[in-house]
């Protein structure tokens, strides 16, 4: 299944229950598992999947935002938002990179996605249709993305930890490059305003969808977070992150579309409304909006780049027989 010949490819070790036993220790007691300590397979197949699935998530994220960047209405939003989907671009070749450590190669994640058989996250198939929504990605998804990725940066998998760091500084300046803007719309003409609360009221629930399914309905939770890979369910970060929000939409002046949100004294967070989870999951299905665009943009990337690959190889083999020959 593994690609051969890259690091981590070797076989994993027979899982004895000591062996088993000795891995969960190691967790425990928060040692960082390198690419060559051996692991459970299941461990090994967890992370590929979930670091493929964020990798693939940052490189489909560029697409909603990059649709903006020759429209921004400034130079300075044009440089900031081009900064941006740049660094979201970074982020997805470090995630790459540290599921590559674990024996998958980059060809075969991208095979799985376009094939359909890896996901991508769920927000990344709704339009951007104004302005307003790229302060909107900026504020509520890439804040979503930090809530979630702040205790990946402690996850069990060094490398995966490791690229988290530098990932969630980058998200921190998104955030607030996304507030900023909505912030100067809400204050700007009655248009403006008008431009934010819509892009708001269309934000609002999918970027809470990107916490993933309910704890009840969600697959992996509890094995991921024996492992440490996650260290909180998604509902609880879901949790913080509407607790966090919310005061920051009231200070812009903006209503949230759920007439379910209210402040709880006894549980010292927000009650919210019920997210429409048949949406969520065909979205996920691959039902949504945008899915078939941006599978078509990422196929056609990836076809019209084959010529880079290509030549790459070349001046590699090129460079192995000039060695050889030294
Ligand atoms: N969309 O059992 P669980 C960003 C799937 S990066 C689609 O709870 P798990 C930066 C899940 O894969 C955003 N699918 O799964 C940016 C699983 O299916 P599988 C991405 C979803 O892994 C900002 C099934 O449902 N962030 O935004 C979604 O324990 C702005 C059952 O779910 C990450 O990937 C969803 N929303 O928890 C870029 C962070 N939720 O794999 C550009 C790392 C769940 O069995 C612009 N990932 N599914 O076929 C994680 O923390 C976890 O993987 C979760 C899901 C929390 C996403």
């Amino acid at each position: 299944m593994y690609a051969q010949g890259l690091i981590g490819s070797s076989q994993d070790t027979e899982e004895t229950p000591e062996f088993l036993a000795a891995f969960q220790a190691r967790i425990d007691a928060d040692e960082k598992i390198e690419p060559k300590d051996p692991m459970p397979a299941a461990y090994r197949k967890t992370l590929i999947r979930q670091i493929g699935q964020h990798a693939h998530s940052e490189i489909v994220g560029m697409l909603p935002e990059g649709n903006w960047i020759t429209r921004a209405p400034t130079l300075r939003r044009k440089a900031a938002l081009l900064a941006k989907v740049q660094d979201e671009g970074g982020h997805g070749l470090y995630l790459y990179s540290a599921a590559e450590t674990l024996g998958i190669s980059r060809d075969q994640m991208t095979e799985e996605l376009l094939s359909g058989k890896a996901k991508y996250s769920s927000i990344f198939n709704y339009p951007t249709l104004t302005w307003a929504d790229i302060g909107a990605i900026g504020w509520l998804v890439d804040g979503a993305a930090i809530m979630n990725q702040v205790p990946l940066c402690r996850c069990s998998y060094g490398p995966y930890a490791r690229a988290m760091i530098r990932v969630c500084k980058e998200e921190s300046f998104h955030q607030r490059q996304g507030y900023e803007i909505m912030l100067t719309l809400s204050r700007g003409s009655d248009e403006q305003k008008e431009m934010a609360q819509d892009a708001l009221n269309r934000w609002w629930w999918p970027s809470l969808m990107m916490f993933g399914p309910s704890d009840g309905d969600s697959q992996h939770s509890d094995q991921s977070t024996r492992w440490k890979i996650k260290r909180f369910t998604n509902d609880a970060l879901r949790q913080k992150f509407v607790d966090a929000t919310v005061p920051q939409g009231e200070k812009l002046g903006l209503t949230f579309p759920d007439p379910d949100l209210k402040w709880n004294d006894d549980k010292g967070g927000y009650d919210f409304g019920e997210i429409d989870w048949d949406e969520f999951w065909r979205v996920v299905k691959g039902q949504g909006r945008m899915n078939v665009d941006r599978i078509a943009a990422r196929r056609k990337a990836w076809e019209d780049g084959a010529w880079v690959r290509e030549a790459a190889m070349a001046h590699v083999e090129k460079r192995k027989t000039q060695m050889a020959a030294e």
